[in-house]
């Protein structure tokens, strides 16, 4: 009686936690609701543990981390251009990310893990305007949530 209890607890112990982490999705597209090369959602607040699975609804995308916008020592990533990619971030802090071959054209997403704990470093780095502005844009609802 008592091992199947402790056995009913541990399952349910178990499966809360498995509850608990979230996968979102986030379509890699040429053309979305919020503009021409874009990712979707480009903003996104996410728990520690919780992964993201970036999915190539149009062709010639990827994610990778942005230099300089990832917490040191957290896990850096590069997907291949036309695979869906699937990675669980341990780390707390706000990542950026880019597409690689549209980020001249300002293709950028950022996820925020826990807190934003890099977030001054994150808001004083040096960008060329058109990633800089769709930095901006994801920044901008980072603090428009923190504040309100
Ligand atoms: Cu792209």
């Amino acid at each position: 009686m008592w091992i199947s209890f402790m056995i009913l607890r541990l399952a349910t112990l178990l499966s809360n936690s498995a509850v608990m982490a979230k996968t979102f999705e986030v379509q890699m597209l040429n053309k979305g609701k919020t503009g021409k090369m874009v990712f979707e959602p480009a903003y996104l607040s996410m728990a520690v543990g919780d992964t993201v699975n970036f999915i190539p609804s149009s062709k010639g995308h990827n994610a990778e981390t942005i230099k300089g916008i990832i917490l040191k020592g957290a896990k850096k990533f590069k997907s291949k251009i036309n695979k869906e990619f699937s990675v669980t971030l341990e780390a707390e802090g706000l990542y950026g990310i880019k597409c690689t071959p549209h980020y001249a054209m300002g293709m950028v997403a950022l996820r925020q893990v826990g807190s934003a704990v890099n977030f001054d470093e994150t808001n004083a780095i040096k960008h060329r305007a058109r990633q800089r502005a769709g930095l901006q844009i994801c920044l901008n609802r980072f603090v428009s949530r923190k504040f309100t």
